[in-house]
Protein backbone atom coordinates (compact mmCIF):
# COMPACT_ATOMS: atom_id res chain seq x y z
CA UNK A 1 0.00 0.00 0.00
CA UNK A 2 1.43 3.51 -0.33
CA UNK A 3 2.64 5.82 -3.17
CA UNK A 4 0.54 6.57 -6.22
CA UNK A 5 2.22 9.47 -7.68
CA UNK A 6 0.76 10.69 -11.02
CA UNK A 7 3.98 11.89 -12.84
CA UNK A 8 7.46 11.82 -11.85
CA UNK A 9 9.70 15.26 -11.82
CA UNK A 10 13.47 15.11 -12.69
CA UNK A 11 15.64 17.27 -9.67
CA UNK A 12 15.07 20.33 -11.75
CA UNK A 13 11.55 19.79 -11.93
CA UNK A 14 10.97 19.02 -15.38
CA UNK A 15 8.62 16.22 -16.36
CA UNK A 16 9.89 13.06 -17.39
CA UNK A 17 8.03 10.91 -20.00
CA UNK A 18 5.54 9.02 -17.93
CA UNK A 19 6.02 5.43 -19.39
CA UNK A 20 3.95 3.94 -16.91
CA UNK A 21 1.23 6.47 -17.21
CA UNK A 22 1.28 6.05 -21.41
CA UNK A 23 0.70 2.11 -20.83
CA UNK A 24 -2.08 2.00 -18.38
CA UNK A 25 -4.02 4.54 -20.55
CA UNK A 26 -3.46 2.08 -23.53
CA UNK A 27 -4.60 -1.40 -20.79
CA UNK A 28 -7.48 0.47 -19.79
CA UNK A 29 -9.29 0.59 -23.16
CA UNK A 30 -8.40 -3.28 -24.04
CA UNK A 31 -11.55 -5.12 -22.57
CA UNK A 32 -10.98 -8.65 -23.36
CA UNK A 33 -8.52 -11.12 -24.77
CA UNK A 34 -9.67 -11.08 -27.97
CA UNK A 35 -9.46 -7.61 -28.76
CA UNK A 36 -5.44 -7.64 -26.84
CA UNK A 37 -4.31 -10.00 -29.47
CA UNK A 38 -1.43 -8.01 -31.62
CA UNK A 39 -0.71 -5.95 -28.31
CA UNK A 40 2.66 -7.07 -26.52
CA UNK A 41 1.06 -8.82 -23.44
CA UNK A 42 2.65 -12.29 -21.86
CA UNK A 43 0.03 -14.69 -21.99
CA UNK A 44 2.14 -17.51 -21.45
CA UNK A 45 5.49 -19.22 -19.37
CA UNK A 46 6.40 -20.64 -23.24
CA UNK A 47 7.12 -16.67 -23.42
CA UNK A 48 10.71 -15.98 -23.29
CA UNK A 49 10.85 -13.55 -20.64
CA UNK A 50 9.78 -16.17 -18.62
CA UNK A 51 12.74 -18.66 -17.12
CA UNK A 52 11.70 -21.46 -15.41
CA UNK A 53 12.09 -22.62 -11.63
CA UNK A 54 11.63 -24.96 -9.52
CA UNK A 55 10.55 -27.75 -12.41
CA UNK A 56 8.71 -25.56 -14.42
CA UNK A 57 6.33 -24.61 -11.53
CA UNK A 58 7.56 -20.89 -10.54
CA UNK A 59 9.01 -18.29 -13.40
CA UNK A 60 11.10 -15.45 -13.07
CA UNK A 61 10.62 -12.71 -14.95
CA UNK A 62 13.45 -11.40 -17.09
CA UNK A 63 13.22 -8.97 -19.24
CA UNK A 64 14.38 -5.12 -19.30
CA UNK A 65 10.92 -3.90 -17.76
CA UNK A 66 11.27 -5.41 -14.70
CA UNK A 67 13.97 -6.23 -11.76
CA UNK A 68 14.35 -9.98 -11.51
CA UNK A 69 13.46 -10.54 -8.49
CA UNK A 70 9.50 -10.90 -10.07
CA UNK A 71 8.46 -14.32 -10.11
CA UNK A 72 5.27 -15.64 -11.97
CA UNK A 73 3.49 -18.68 -10.22
CA UNK A 74 0.79 -20.01 -12.71
CA UNK A 75 -2.22 -21.83 -11.40
CA UNK A 76 -0.87 -22.63 -8.05
CA UNK A 77 -4.31 -22.75 -6.55
CA UNK A 78 -6.94 -25.36 -7.28
CA UNK A 79 -10.59 -24.22 -7.91
CA UNK A 80 -11.66 -25.21 -5.22
CA UNK A 81 -9.03 -23.52 -3.07
CA UNK A 82 -10.36 -20.33 -5.52
CA UNK A 83 -13.43 -20.85 -4.30
CA UNK A 84 -12.58 -21.35 -0.44
CA UNK A 85 -10.65 -17.91 -0.64
CA UNK A 86 -14.06 -16.11 -2.37
CA UNK A 87 -16.93 -17.69 -0.19
CA UNK A 88 -14.57 -16.46 3.20
CA UNK A 89 -14.12 -13.32 1.99
CA UNK A 90 -18.06 -12.52 1.39
CA UNK A 91 -19.39 -14.41 4.05
CA UNK A 92 -16.86 -13.50 6.89
CA UNK A 93 -13.78 -11.43 6.07
CA UNK A 94 -15.67 -8.59 4.72
CA UNK A 95 -17.22 -7.94 7.55
CA UNK A 96 -15.87 -5.77 10.90
CA UNK A 97 -13.81 -5.95 12.74
CA UNK A 98 -12.19 -5.92 9.26
CA UNK A 99 -12.45 -2.32 7.45
CA UNK A 100 -13.75 -1.81 4.30
CA UNK A 101 -14.59 0.86 1.96
CA UNK A 102 -18.37 -0.18 2.65
CA UNK A 103 -17.61 0.00 6.77
CA UNK A 104 -15.16 1.05 8.69
CA UNK A 105 -16.62 0.85 12.48
CA UNK A 106 -18.08 -2.14 14.09
CA UNK A 107 -21.83 -1.96 13.35
CA UNK A 108 -22.61 -3.59 10.12
CA UNK A 109 -25.56 -5.15 9.99
CA UNK A 110 -26.65 -4.06 6.71
CA UNK A 111 -23.50 -5.16 5.03
CA UNK A 112 -24.03 -8.43 7.23
CA UNK A 113 -27.27 -8.96 5.82
CA UNK A 114 -26.55 -7.64 2.43
CA UNK A 115 -23.72 -10.48 1.86
CA UNK A 116 -25.26 -12.86 3.34
CA UNK A 117 -28.39 -12.78 0.74
CA UNK A 118 -26.00 -12.40 -1.74
CA UNK A 119 -24.25 -15.55 -0.60
CA UNK A 120 -27.08 -17.52 -0.57
CA UNK A 121 -28.83 -16.31 -3.77
CA UNK A 122 -31.79 -14.61 -2.84
CA UNK A 123 -30.36 -11.08 -4.23
CA UNK A 124 -32.52 -7.93 -3.70
CA UNK A 125 -31.66 -4.70 -4.84
CA UNK A 126 -29.84 -3.62 -1.78
CA UNK A 127 -27.96 -6.58 -1.47
CA UNK A 128 -26.93 -5.74 -5.34
CA UNK A 129 -25.78 -2.55 -4.20
CA UNK A 130 -23.54 -4.04 -1.30
CA UNK A 131 -21.86 -6.17 -3.72
CA UNK A 132 -21.52 -3.80 -6.67
CA UNK A 133 -19.82 -1.53 -4.01
CA UNK A 134 -17.63 -3.38 -1.90
CA UNK A 135 -14.27 -2.66 -3.27
CA UNK A 136 -11.69 -3.42 -0.72
CA UNK A 137 -10.79 -5.05 2.57
CA UNK A 138 -8.35 -5.03 4.70
CA UNK A 139 -6.84 -8.02 6.90
CA UNK A 140 -4.92 -8.48 9.24
CA UNK A 141 -2.88 -5.29 10.17
CA UNK A 142 -5.28 -3.03 9.66
CA UNK A 143 -4.49 0.28 7.52
CA UNK A 144 -5.89 3.65 7.97
CA UNK A 145 -5.69 5.23 4.30
CA UNK A 146 -5.96 9.04 5.38
CA UNK A 147 -2.76 9.01 7.64
CA UNK A 148 -1.13 6.26 5.03
CA UNK A 149 -0.26 4.36 8.03
CA UNK A 150 -0.95 0.78 9.75
CA UNK A 151 -2.59 0.91 12.81
CA UNK A 152 -1.09 -0.41 15.95
CA UNK A 153 -3.86 -2.95 16.66
CA UNK A 154 -2.42 -6.36 15.56
CA UNK A 155 -4.45 -8.80 14.19
CA UNK A 156 -3.57 -12.10 13.01
CA UNK A 157 -3.89 -13.05 8.86
CA UNK A 158 -6.33 -15.65 8.33
CA UNK A 159 -4.61 -19.15 7.89
CA UNK A 160 -6.14 -19.82 4.69
CA UNK A 161 -4.53 -17.04 3.26
CA UNK A 162 -1.45 -17.19 5.09
CA UNK A 163 -1.08 -20.87 3.84
CA UNK A 164 -1.68 -19.86 0.18
CA UNK A 165 1.07 -17.15 0.16
CA UNK A 166 3.32 -19.31 2.09
CA UNK A 167 2.81 -22.32 -0.76
CA UNK A 168 4.70 -19.83 -3.66
CA UNK A 169 7.60 -18.45 -1.21
CA UNK A 170 7.91 -22.20 -0.52
CA UNK A 171 8.58 -23.01 -3.93
CA UNK A 172 10.95 -20.12 -4.46
CA UNK A 173 12.56 -20.97 -1.02
CA UNK A 174 13.45 -24.36 -2.44
CA UNK A 175 14.43 -23.24 -5.79
CA UNK A 176 17.14 -21.06 -4.01
CA UNK A 177 15.55 -17.73 -4.08
CA UNK A 178 14.29 -16.51 -0.64
CA UNK A 179 15.92 -17.99 2.00
CA UNK A 180 13.74 -17.71 4.54
CA UNK A 181 9.70 -17.98 5.11
CA UNK A 182 8.03 -14.20 5.88
CA UNK A 183 6.01 -13.61 8.58
CA UNK A 184 2.55 -12.52 6.85
CA UNK A 185 0.96 -9.96 8.59
CA UNK A 186 -1.50 -7.57 6.60
CA UNK A 187 -3.33 -8.22 3.22
CA UNK A 188 -5.60 -5.91 0.94
CA UNK A 189 -8.34 -7.71 -0.95
CA UNK A 190 -9.42 -5.72 -4.18
CA UNK A 191 -12.59 -6.60 -5.82
CA UNK A 192 -12.80 -5.60 -9.31
CA UNK A 193 -16.42 -5.75 -11.13
CA UNK A 194 -17.09 -6.58 -14.29
CA UNK A 195 -18.46 -3.34 -15.19
CA UNK A 196 -15.00 -1.66 -16.01
CA UNK A 197 -16.23 1.51 -13.87
CA UNK A 198 -12.83 3.68 -13.19
CA UNK A 199 -12.95 1.97 -9.81
CA UNK A 200 -12.64 -1.60 -11.21
CA UNK A 201 -8.74 -1.03 -11.52
CA UNK A 202 -5.84 -0.01 -9.97
CA UNK A 203 -3.83 2.49 -11.03
CA UNK A 204 0.08 2.61 -10.81
CA UNK A 205 1.50 2.23 -7.32
CA UNK A 206 4.30 1.36 -5.24
CA UNK A 207 4.11 -0.12 -1.80
CA UNK A 208 6.35 1.67 0.06
CA UNK A 209 5.17 2.04 3.27
CA UNK A 210 5.78 -0.84 5.16
CA UNK A 211 8.91 -1.02 7.39
CA UNK A 212 10.71 -4.10 6.05
CA UNK A 213 10.33 -2.98 1.99
CA UNK A 214 12.49 -5.82 0.78
CA UNK A 215 10.84 -8.67 2.45
CA UNK A 216 7.82 -10.81 -0.24
CA UNK A 217 4.90 -9.42 -1.25
CA UNK A 218 2.46 -12.15 -2.72
CA UNK A 219 -0.56 -11.21 -4.99
CA UNK A 220 -2.83 -14.07 -5.61
CA UNK A 221 -5.68 -13.49 -8.07
CA UNK A 222 -9.06 -15.03 -8.21
CA UNK A 223 -11.83 -14.59 -10.46
CA UNK A 224 -11.46 -12.59 -14.00
CA UNK A 225 -8.38 -12.66 -15.54
CA UNK A 226 -6.44 -9.20 -15.68
CA UNK A 227 -3.81 -6.89 -17.18
CA UNK A 228 -0.66 -6.65 -14.82
CA UNK A 229 0.99 -4.21 -15.03
CA UNK A 230 4.97 -4.56 -13.52
CA UNK A 231 7.65 -1.81 -13.44
CA UNK A 232 10.42 -0.96 -12.20
CA UNK A 233 10.84 1.46 -9.33
CA UNK A 234 9.91 4.96 -11.52
CA UNK A 235 7.41 5.39 -13.45
CA UNK A 236 9.82 6.64 -16.45
CA UNK A 237 10.55 2.86 -16.91
CA UNK A 238 7.78 1.22 -19.82
CA UNK A 239 6.48 -1.96 -17.22
CA UNK A 240 5.76 -5.10 -18.45
CA UNK A 241 2.43 -6.04 -19.19
CA UNK A 242 0.96 -9.89 -17.97
CA UNK A 243 -2.17 -11.42 -18.00
CA UNK A 244 -2.88 -12.60 -14.75
CA UNK A 245 -5.08 -15.36 -14.56
CA UNK A 246 -7.31 -17.06 -11.85
CA UNK A 247 -5.28 -19.32 -8.84
CA UNK A 248 -1.89 -17.74 -10.11
CA UNK A 249 0.18 -15.56 -7.55
CA UNK A 250 2.81 -13.45 -8.26
CA UNK A 251 5.58 -12.78 -5.71
CA UNK A 252 7.75 -9.55 -5.77
CA UNK A 253 10.75 -9.28 -3.17
CA UNK A 254 14.08 -7.39 -3.09
CA UNK A 255 14.26 -4.78 -5.52
CA UNK A 256 11.15 -5.46 -7.44
CA UNK A 257 9.53 -5.17 -4.16
CA UNK A 258 9.86 -1.31 -5.15
CA UNK A 259 8.28 -1.36 -8.15
CA UNK A 260 5.19 0.14 -9.94
CA UNK A 261 2.69 -1.41 -10.39
CA UNK A 262 -1.45 -1.70 -10.79
CA UNK A 263 -4.41 -3.39 -12.85
CA UNK A 264 -5.65 -1.44 -15.72
CA UNK A 265 -8.13 -3.72 -16.96
CA UNK A 266 -10.00 -6.67 -16.12
CA UNK A 267 -11.06 -8.84 -19.00
CA UNK A 268 -14.46 -9.61 -19.55
CA UNK A 269 -15.76 -12.75 -21.60
CA UNK A 270 -18.31 -10.86 -24.08
CA UNK A 271 -20.99 -12.75 -22.51
CA UNK A 272 -20.87 -10.96 -19.22
CA UNK A 273 -20.15 -7.44 -20.52
CA UNK A 274 -22.56 -5.54 -18.92
CA UNK A 275 -24.42 -3.07 -20.46
CA UNK A 276 -24.16 0.85 -18.19
CA UNK A 277 -24.33 0.05 -14.47
CA UNK A 278 -26.85 -3.14 -14.46
CA UNK A 279 -26.70 -6.01 -12.42
CA UNK A 280 -27.25 -9.52 -13.60
CA UNK A 281 -28.86 -11.76 -11.03
CA UNK A 282 -26.52 -14.18 -9.44
CA UNK A 283 -26.71 -17.44 -10.36
CA UNK A 284 -24.97 -20.72 -9.43
CA UNK A 285 -22.62 -20.24 -11.82
CA UNK A 286 -21.30 -17.25 -10.28
CA UNK A 287 -19.60 -18.85 -7.66
CA UNK A 288 -17.08 -20.24 -10.19
CA UNK A 289 -14.33 -17.97 -9.74
CA UNK A 290 -13.43 -18.63 -13.42
CA UNK A 291 -16.47 -16.88 -14.63
CA UNK A 292 -17.15 -14.87 -11.59
CA UNK A 293 -19.00 -11.60 -13.41
CA UNK A 294 -20.97 -9.31 -11.63
CA UNK A 295 -18.86 -9.26 -8.58
CA UNK A 296 -15.58 -10.16 -10.32
CA UNK A 297 -13.38 -10.60 -7.04
CA UNK A 298 -10.34 -10.65 -8.29
CA UNK A 299 -6.96 -9.30 -6.37
CA UNK A 300 -5.97 -10.75 -3.44
CA UNK A 301 -2.68 -8.79 -1.81
CA UNK A 302 0.09 -9.84 0.87
CA UNK A 303 2.59 -7.26 2.13
CA UNK A 304 4.48 -7.90 4.11
CA UNK A 305 5.53 -5.22 7.24
O1 LIG B 1 -5.18 -6.42 -7.15
C1 LIG B 1 -4.03 -6.65 -7.56
O2 LIG B 1 -3.75 -7.63 -8.25
C2 LIG B 1 -2.95 -5.68 -7.20
C3 LIG B 1 -3.18 -5.12 -5.85
C4 LIG B 1 -2.23 -4.05 -5.45
O3 LIG B 1 -1.26 -3.78 -6.11
C5 LIG B 1 -2.48 -3.30 -4.21
O4 LIG B 1 -3.55 -3.46 -3.60
O5 LIG B 1 -1.59 -2.53 -3.79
Amino acid sequence: MGESRDRSTSPRGVIDKDAYQELDSRWRRVRDLESSLGEDLLTSTEDPRCQALADGKAFRLVCDAVDQEAYLIPGLLSLQEQCDLLNALLTDWALPPHRSNLCQSSEASWLKDGLKKFCEESMDQSSLSVIERLRWVTLGQQYDWSSRSYLSDERPLPELLVSFASRAVELLRLAGEIHSMPRFQAAICNLYHAARRPSDRLGGHRDDVEEDATSPLVTISIGLPCVFLLGKDTRTSRPLPLLFTAGSMLVLTKRARQAFHGVPSIFVPPKLQLKGRSFRPATSQSWDPRTVGTHGARGWHLPVL
